[in-house]
Parts: structure tokens; C-alpha cells; sequence
């Protein structure tokens, strides 16, 4: 598409949204400001660089042997850079422990440090964008029982306590050195395949190794811990220490940050009708978004109705501020830079399409009880020229507009990511 042809949709788009008394031009200043952390772990499977050929366990799994992960820090920043000339607007970064600068040297987990985060630290103030930080309980040989900080071991609790009050120092000094308090997540792996019958037992654990490790107080201008609930995965079906209860009851306690990741729950189950109420209850939330497909909660983001549910009650509880969105999938199995720019964009088409709902007419509407003008008008909004606002934003932002975006990955492909073998 030409300029003036962009140009021209988007002012006809802005028109009709102007009719239903929405503001189109506002609504792209509001998705402007909407920052997404993209996670590090698409860009290589979630391998990261304490041991790069071992192996992912943990309960989850990258499917696929697509041509082209990146295999160091290098590739992984210059995969970074591609994507971000891809997608419009500023962004964060969601860094796993493991992705640590180390030197080439083994660092265990109960070792690593700020100074091995320096120079993502120094790279990321260099690209403009800010760093969220992942405490990573899973990969590892003292991880091999199912369990970590809710094991009966003491010693291996020890271990991973170690680990956790390390990552949240190393994420304090993220949050310190940016200026923005970095979000560090703290998702374990830990639960069985079978009938357990140590449940209370083990998630009295849990609770004693968080509670001994976020007694360490630090200022929330630097750092922000979130936890991360997950019904099950891949050798841990029925059961999970850190369920959705377990989290949900330990943030409203201790007034933290609490993650909802989108394919963590009961395939029919969604997370979007899940916030208006822990907003009520915790200060913030972390999103991971992702897509479930059956057993797998870790697709590419597209644009369904479900992101676009969430994007809604994002908008709709008038409370963005208090919400992270932040992504999290892996697919081994297709384009890795494509799966990032592809889940990028749905995530900004989703919310785009949120901010330009003219939700005080709905909610007249609905306090009026005339919900057939309700529905037919939600209907409406689905068919709305929105794409003509996105594609003039990505225009304005000197990105790629509609699928342009797709040749540029084809030749980064060619000339890059095919060559790494
Ligand atoms: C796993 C959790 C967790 C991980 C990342 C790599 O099921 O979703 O967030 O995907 O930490
Ligand atoms: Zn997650």
C-alpha cells in the first residue's frame, strides 16, 4: 500500500470511529504508551546460556527443530534488534536467569550475580528499552526430584532459595540502573504425575522458602516480585504445588504482584474474566500472554477471542496501569523472529481494537437494559476499519505496514538465522 493510501483509510477509519464518538487518534496515543515485555526464551527455545545443550525440563517443552535459533548472546540481541524494527512502539525485554553474560564459565544458580546482567543492562539502556527479570527453577540437575523450593530435601531448598533471593537482587538492580522497576516472576516447576498425597506438606514448603525469601525487603521503585500459577504440565498432571489458589491466596496475604498466564488453567477456562476481580485484591498483575492449544500452553499469540477478551477487560476496568502484559510462548517449529513479530502484533491489533470501543455508549446501554443495542453494537465493532488505524500507526512509527513485515523476516532468514547450523 502507498502512503497517501494509508493516509487516506485512516482518515475514513477515524471518521467512522468519530461517529460513535470515539476518539481513533487517541486511541493509537494509548496503544503508543502500552509498553509488551517480550520474552527472551522464542528466540532459542528457552535453551538461554548456563548450559545451552541441555536439556528444557521443568513440565514444559519446545516442540520443533526449525533452522535458525539464536545460539549466544549475540545472535539472541541481534534477533531482538530484527524484531523490534518489525513491530511499532517501545518495548521491554523479559530476560530468564539463564540468559546471564557468564563469560563462557559454568555459574550454578546459587551463584549468579548483577555483574553477569551488566551488559544486557548496558545493551538494553543502549536500544531504549527496560528489562523484566525471570528467576528460572527449571533445566536443572537439582530439579530432577519434580520439586525445588517445596522439597522435602533441605539442602535443595536451600539451593533455590539461594537462587531466588539472587534473582531478585539481580532484578533490584535491573529496576535500579533503568529507572523503572523491573518485574521479576517467579513461576517453579515443582509438582508430580501422579496421585500425591503430600500436598499440604509440600505447599507448606513452598509458602516457608517465599516467605523466608521475600522477607528481604526492597523498594518496589526498583523491584516488583510476581508469582505465577499453573495447573499442570508435562510430567506434573495432577499436581502442582503452586496452583491457582496457592498464588492467588499468597499474593492477596502479602499484597504482591500476582501472574496470570493465559494457558495455565482448564482448557475451557479463561483468564480474562479473572481480572476484574483479583484487581479488586492484589495491586498488580503480571499477564503472560500465550495461546492454549489442548495440552500445550505456550502457542503464538494470535489474534483470538480470547486476547481480544483480555485486551477488552484490560481497557474496560479502567485499570491498564496495574497491568503488565508481558508475553510467553515457544514455538521451535516455525520462523522464531516470525512467532515474535506475529504475537507482538496481535497483542497491539487486540488492544488497539479495545481502546476504540466506545464503552461508556455500551455501558448506557447496558444500565438501560436495552442489551439487544448492546450486542448488536459489539457486533458492529468487530467488523470496524481498526486495521486501517493500526497499519497508519505502524506507518507513523516507520515499521512495516500489513504484511510487508513478513518478506523482511523471509530475508533476515536468508541472509541470518539460515545460516546458523
Ligand atoms: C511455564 C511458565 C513459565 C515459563 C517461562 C519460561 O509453564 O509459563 O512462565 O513459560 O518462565
Ligand atoms: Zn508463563
Amino acid at each position: 500500500m502507498k502512503e497517501e493510501q494509508i493516509k487516506r483509510a485512516f482518515e475514513e477509519a477515524k471518521e467512522q470511529y468519530a461517529s460513535l464518538g470515539v476518539d481513533a487518534a487517541q486511541a493509537i496515543e494509548q496503544l503508543d504508551k502500552l509498553s509488551i515485555s517480550i520474552h527472551c526464551w522464542q528466540a532459542d527455545d528457552v535453551s538461554g546460556f548456563e548450559n545451552p545443550d541441555g536439556e528444557l525440563t521443568g513440565g514444559i517443552q519446545a516442540t520443533g527443530n526449525y533452522p535458525g535459533k539464536a545460539r549466544n548472546i549475540e545472535e539472541l540481541r541481534n534477533d531482538f534488534e530484527k524484531v523490534f524494527s518489525l513491530i511499532p512502539g517501545t518495548h521491554r525485554i523479559s530476560l530468564h536467569a539463564i540468559y546471564g553474560d557468564f563469560g563462557g564459565e559454568f555459574v550454578d544458580r546459587d551463584q549468579i550475580e548483577p555483574k553477569h546482567f551488566q551488559s544486557w543492562i548496558d545493551w538494553a539502556k543502549e536500544k531504549g528499552v527496560k528489562l523484566d527479570f525471570n528467576s528460572t527453577f527449571f533445566s536443572h540437575d537439582k530439579a530432577n526430584s519434580g520439586y525445588t523450593l517445596s522439597d522435602f530435601d533441605p539442602e535443595i531448598r536451600r539451593f533455590w532459595k539461594e537462587h531466588l533471593r539472587r534473582c531478585r537482587r539481580i532484578a533490584a538492580e535491573i529496576g535500579r540502573q533503568q529507572g523503572d522497576p523491573c518485574i521479576h516472576n517467579i513461576w517453579i516447576p515443582d509438582g508430580e504425575k501422579d496421585k500425591t498425597v503430600s500436598r499440604y506438606a509440600h505447599r507448606k514448603l513452598l509458602q516457608e522458602s517465599l516467605d523466608e525469601v521475600l522477607s528481604e525487603k526492597i523498594s518496589t521503585d526498583y523491584l516488583k516480585d510476581c508469582v505465577e500459577c499453573k495447573l499442570f504440565g508435562i510430567g506434573s498432571e495432577s499436581y502442582v504445588v503452586g496452583s491457582h489458589e496457592f498464588y492467588m491466596g499468597y499474593a492477596v496475604k502479602n499484597n504482591m504482584l500476582l501472574t496470570l498466564d493465559a494457558g495455565h488453567f482448564h482448557p475451557t477456562e479463561t483468564i480474562s474474566d479473572k481480572l476484574s476481580s483479583l484487581l479488586l485484591f492484589v495491586p498488580e498483575i503480571t499477564l503472560h500472554v500465550s495461546r492454549p492449544e489442548r495440552w500445550d500452553s505456550d502457542h503464538v499469540v494470535i489474534l483470538t477471542d480470547e486476547l481480544l477478551a483480555i485486551a477488552q477487560e484490560i481497557v474496560r476496568s479502567g485499570q491498564k496501569d496495574r497491568v503488565h502484559v508481558g508475553l510467553d510462548y515457544f514455538d521451535a517449529s516455525i520462523n522464531r523472529i516470525g512467532a515474535y513479530v506475529v504475537g507482538v502484533r496481535s497483542a497491539q491489533k487486540a488492544m488497539l481494537q479495545a481502546l476504540l470501543e466506545p464503552t461508556d455508549k455500551l455501558r448506557d446501554f447496558e444500565k438501560q437494559d436495552r442489551n439487544f443495542e448492546r450486542m448488536a453494537y459489539l457486533e458492529e465493532l468487530k467488523a470496524m476499519p481498526w486495521n486501517a488505524l493500526y497499519s497508519y500507526y505502524c506507518q507513523q512509527q516507520g515499521v512495516p505496514v500489513g504484511d510487508a513485515y513478513i518478506k523482511e523476516i523471509e530475508e533476515y532468514e536468508e541472509q541470518i538465522t539460515s545460516k546458523r547450523v
